[in-house]
């Protein structure tokens, strides 16, 4: 866990050995209510035709567009009699083992916190916004509920074999980065993405990334930025055709990843379904943080 700012070595105090801690709906502020309702309209304006139906679907059912922060007592039993998940609040980022722990047991954990007002597009923690409105739709779609709580079976048994790398890369680039084929065009199902207005453009439409068909063992040779906009995108045909490749026993998988070379973020590779070739201006230029 050692690509993010910050993470704890126990739970914080207020959190239960499973670091979960109460959402304290009541507790947040009108101004915390105010920026997921700018959010939430934000992306309902960019989404639309770029998002994929089934998380435009999922958001749909959740009904997260009462006013404010969705309150979990609320949101909870809908999901739960959707796909069995629920979600729970956790302080931050968790530790891979807790992580893991949660989602195989059909539990997301979310960050209780929103982002500030003046940090709209940019923050290095997952806050409740990226977490329920960007994770939590595709969490209705029952292949996607399985596919989740098979990544954090398989993260227990990676992290022994010393494959943890290579796991957290197919969760970059299909929970949290994904696109997929849908009706002849390239649609976002990936968290980060639909959770950032700034790159549900990007993803989909600038000429700077590559986007490449999705194949297993590619992914988990590739390295990912955690800073800024992706410089490669990974296309899924389906939820279906990623359940089903990923059902397979990675023992196998596992053993040919062994000592093999990690693949550049802008590499493209003789073997690649090449869907956009990328001219990867915006990183040259030097990205967000350019002067
Ligand atoms: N904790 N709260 C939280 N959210 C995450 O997405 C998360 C985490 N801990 C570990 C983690 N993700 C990833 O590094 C694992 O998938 C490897
Ligand atoms: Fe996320």
């Amino acid at each position: 866990m050692s690509d993010f700012a910050h993470v704890f070595e126990t739970p914080p105090e207020g959190a239960a050995a499973d670091w979960t801690i109460p959402q304290d709906w009541s507790a947040y502020t009108p101004v915390e209510h105010q920026t997921w309702d700018t959010l939430y309209a934000r992306q309902m304006k960019i989404l639309p035709g770029r998002a994929a139906e089934v998380f435009m679907k999922g958001l749909n059912a959740l009904d997260l567009n009462t006013g404010g922060i969705p309150d979990f007592a609320v949101m909870n039993p809908k999901l739960q009699a959707l796909t069995g998940w629920t979600v729970v609040c956790v302080p931050g980022l968790v530790p891979d083992d807790v992580f893991f722990d949660h989602l195989a047991n059909r539990r997301f954990p979310s960050g209780q916190f929103i982002r500030t007002p003046d940090q709209l597009d940019y923050l290095q923690e997952p806050d409740i916004f990226h977490d329920v409105f960007g994770h939590v739709p595709m969490l209705t779609d029952p292949d996607f509920a399985d596919y989740m709580e098979a990544y954090g079976k398989g993260g227990q048994r990676a992290a022994s074999l010393g494959m943890l790398p290579n796991l957290a890369r197919l969760y970059w680039y299909t929970v949290e980065f994904g696109l997929m084929r849908e009706e002849g065009q390239l649609r976002i199902y990936g968290a980060g993405i639909v959770s950032s207005a700034t790159e549900s453009v990007f993803a989909v439409e600038d000429a700077s990334p590559n986007r490449i068909g999705f194949d297993l063992e590619r992914v988990m040779k590739t390295l990912y930025r955690i800073d800024d906009f992706q410089q490669v995108y990974f296309v899924i045909d389906s939820i279906d055709a990623l359940k089903a490749v990923t059902l397979q026993d990675f023992g196998p998988v596992y053993e040919r990843l062994q000592g093999a070379e990690t693949i550049a973020i802008d590499a493209i590779l003789p073997s690649d379904d090449v869907i956009t070739r990328g001219n990867q201006a915006y990183a040259i230029e030097g990205g967000r943080f350019a002067a």
